[in-house]
């Protein structure tokens, strides 16, 4: 017998989404950082075994879109709830109930297996714990529980075995030998998107988006040139930070980053262009990948 399905992660900005589809799939695909809206896109990382396909979505925290691009995130945790065959809704200690009521709504008359993921245990205490438990035992009686450290490994196995069981009997969707649906360019600018995220402050991670221009691919090493794209001219000058020092850091970084993912030497040529609103403007979100 051979099982397959999707398992979708959503859940609050910020609680370890995207910590956990790493773990599960054992490779950085997603980027982290203690800033919340640190995922924009619906990423796929998909654990192959010899009689399953687990094909996991991490998916963008949940919020209420105040610009086009912000309406496109919350598009991607939609299309998650509707091919899910099993979710993941991601808590962390201390959190009460989802920011936006609906999404709530939909998860506690779900049709589909659920579990609840109470992350980031390691930070807290037995009674602590024992109150988080009891609250969303009240809040969703119908979901099962699981406490959880997504980042120091830990229940995290016995998840994915639980997960396992609940994954309906059908034939893989992608080749077995398939890690993600995504190109290798993403990974690029997911990775400089990361160091933007590290390395400024305010508004700027959030202006920002990454477009990789060239990724050609040698015997020995990979050529990269990829554009930053900021949305107003007082931010292109942050970026650049005095006499380039700053962006100078986000490509090594960046590159150190890129040479561990590629197993292979990197190059990166980084610059950065004002594309005014991009943020808001259709066209320019439908280029860069986000909505139909
Ligand atoms: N202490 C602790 N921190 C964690 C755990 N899991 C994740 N974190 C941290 O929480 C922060 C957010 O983690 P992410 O995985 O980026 O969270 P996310 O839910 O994907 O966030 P968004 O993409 O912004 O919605 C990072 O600083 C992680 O290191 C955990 O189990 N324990
Ligand atoms: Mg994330």
């Amino acid at each position: 017998m051979h099982r397959s399905g999707f398992v979708n992660i959503i859940g609050n900005p910020n609680v370890g989404k995207s910590t956990l589809m790493n773990a599960f799939v054992g490779e950085k695909l997603s980027i982290i950082t203690s800033k919340a809206q640190t995922t924009r896109h619906r990423i796929l990382g998909i654990v192959n075994g010899e009689d399953f396909q687990m094909i996991l979505s991490d998916t963008p925290g949940i919020i209420k879109p105040a610009y086009e691009l912000q309406t496109s995130m919350m598009d991607f945790v939609k299309s998650a709830f509707e091919d899910a065959d099993v979710l993941l809704y991601m808590v962390e200690i201390g959190e009460k109930a989802l920011k936006d009521e609906e999404f709530f709504k939909k998860i506690k008359n779900s049709k589909i297996p659920v579990l609840l993921l109470l992350n980031k245990i390691d930070t807290s205490d037995q009674q602590v714990l024992e109150e988080q438990i009891q609250y969303w035992q009240e809040q969703l009686p119908n979901v099962e529980i699981h406490p959880i450290s997504a980042l120091e490994n830990f229940n995290v196995k016995e998840v994915f075995e639980r997960i396992l069981e609940l994954l309906p009997e059908g034939p893989p969707y992608y080749p077995k030998d398939q890690l993600t649906d995504k190109p290798e360019r993403f990974f690029v600018n997911e990775t400089i998107r990361e160091k933007i995220l590290l390395y400024y402050k305010k508004e700027i991670p959030y202006s920002v988006e990454v477009e990789t221009e060239e990724f050609l691919e040698d015997e020995d090493i990979i050529r990269i040139r990829s554009v930053i794209m900021v949305e107003r001219d007082t931010q292109k000058g942050i970026i650049i930070g005095h006499k380039g020092s700053a962006l100078k850091k986000v490509g090594v970084e960046a590159r150190k980053d890129l040479e561990k993912f590629f197993a292979k030497q990197v190059h990166i040529e980084l610059y950065v262009k004002v594309n005014k609103n991009w943020r808001s403007n259709a066209q320019q979100l439908r280029r860069f990948g986000y909505n139909g």
